[in-house]
């Protein structure tokens, strides 16, 4: 014998009003007793519910966005040779660790209405959805976040979803898995949690815009970098006056075709300098951190603001190249990156890597190490300052450095002498004739 089966919204608590989020089920689908058929979501949680009889679907009562309410129809289902069955209850919703999981009462045969949920304290039964306190909380079903956890994705991990108010769909764990594969993104590192998602809409209006592929890209090997490398930076200062009227003189020389000289083609003259004098700055460690690798060749590479990013364009055999041949390598190479036409050879090759923000300002800053480099040369804004000589302050154009080292390569001492040696090269550029 068939019998006609309701399944009703159960008791949730005393909750007036509550969203259906997904519903699983169509006409003419088989469900199992038991079997998740529909989402439902109330402002401070969210559950699935479970199907309290099994059989074929005839009609289905409920879609996404309808409200409903304790005993609300949700769906009947014929079901074949009725017989007894346990009563259907809602699924355990996801609980945060404090909120005791709701008891279940037990109750007879027939399976009309799922039985109440009711809370085992005064804490609300279900589990907070989008808690902005929490470090761990997602905006997810609990179908979803089984659904993540089966294939291993730490649903903290995916920023926002594409349902209502940015909750995260099955969709979304599976276009999170695609992405993984295809970019190789490292999920969560060293099982740090991740930033929650936040719905920014609830405190005003908003826009989104997607990142740039080079900002990915750049965002992607930085927190890698910040992960594996203990980083110090060191700060210095060097004494750059006399320096500067060299090369304001070189400049006023030049006819208007010719490349501007900057302070950078100094200091990269002064690094190549430091680094010929150093090796173990121009050096890699090995993949397995068993060994230093020593390069014998010098190539610089300059970070490059551009209108998508950041980009590092690397010169080569800086070591043999004169400071004309250097300002006119670089022009051409930032022009090529801020164009967008760098090809990726541009960028590889690199030894240390300069950073320099001095065009703009700044008084110190703490770059990241472009690793596999060691180092990393950070240049801000030059200024003239008073100094102390022994009997009188005078005004001297003082230009802050910053390096930032791999501590597992470099010491403390060694990232000190090698400072102090570019800043006496750069106060005395006859220096770098030796
Ligand atoms: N102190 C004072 N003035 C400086 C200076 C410094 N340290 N560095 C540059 N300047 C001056 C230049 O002399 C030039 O002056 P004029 O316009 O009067 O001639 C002006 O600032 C602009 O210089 P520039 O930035 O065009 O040239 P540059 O050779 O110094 O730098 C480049 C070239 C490509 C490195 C730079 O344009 C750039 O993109 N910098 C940003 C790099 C960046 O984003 N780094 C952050 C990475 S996060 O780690």
């Amino acid at each position: 014998m068939a019998d006609v089966i309701e399944i009703k919204v159960p008791d949730v608590g005393g909750v007036a009003s509550i969203d259906v989020v997904e519903v699983l089920i169509k006409p003419g689908d088989t469900v199992a007793l038991d079997q998740i058929i529909a989402t439902l979501e109330t402002d401070k949680a969210s559950m699935d519910l479970p199907a309290s009889a099994g059989g074929t679907v005839q009609q289905v009562h409920i879609k996404p966005g309808d409200k409903v309410a304790e005993g609300s129809l949700v769906a009947t289902v014929l079901m074949e040779g009725a017989e007894t069955t346990t009563p259907a209850k809602p699924e355990q919703p996801d609980q945060k660790p404090e909120v005791s999981a709701p008891k279940a009462q037990e109750q007879p045969a027939p399976v009309i209405t799922p039985e109440p949920i009711k809370p085992a304290t005064a804490t609300p039964a279900l589990a907070p959805i989008t808690d902005q306190g929490s470090a761990i909380s997602a905006h997810a079903s609990p179908s979803v976040r089984l659904f993540a956890r089966e294939l291993g994705v730490d649903i903290t991990q995916i920023s926002a979803g594409n349902g209502r108010k940015g909750r995260i769909l099955k969709q979304d764990v599976q276009s999170y898995v695609k992405r993984i594969i295809s970019e190789g993104i490292p999920q969560g590192g060293a099982g740090i949690p991740s930033i929650p998602a936040v719905d920014f809409s609830q405190f005003g209006e908003t826009e989104t815009q997607k990142l740039s592929k080079i900002k990915r890209l750049t965002g992607q090997n930085l927190s890698r970098v910040w992960l594996n490398l203990p980083m110090v930076t060191y700060h210095e200062e060097a004494d750059i006056t006399e320096m500067e009227a060299f090369r304001v003189a070189l400049n006023a020389e030049k006819t208007k075709v010719e490349v501007k000289i900057t302070a950078l083609m100094f200091i990269m003259k002064a690094l190549v300098a430091a680094m010929k004098q150093f090796p173990s700055f121009n050096a890699s460690l090995s993949a397995d951190g068993e060994n230093l690798i020593l390069k014998k060749y010098i190539n610089i590479g300059i970070a490059v603001d551009t209108p998508n990013g950041l980009v590092v364009p690397v010169l080569r055999n800086v070591d043999s190249k004169s400071i004309n041949q250097l300002a006119t390598e670089l022009a051409e190479k930032s022009d090529k990156a801020r164009l967008g036409k760098l090809m990726p050879a541009d960028m590889q090759g690199g030894c240390l890597t300069i950073s320099s923000l001095g065009g703009i300002g700044g008084t110190a800053f703490t770059p990241i190490v472009n690793a596999p480099e060691v180092a990393i040369l950070g240049v801000t804004r030059a200024k003239m300052q008073p100094v102390w000589n022994g009997k009188e302050f005078i005004p001297r154009l003082m230009l802050p450095l910053d390096l930032t080292y791999d501590h597992r390569v470099i010491d403390g001492a060694e990232g000190a002498r090698f400072m102090a040696f570019i800043k006496q090269n750069l106060s005395d550029i006859r220096r770098l004739l030796l």
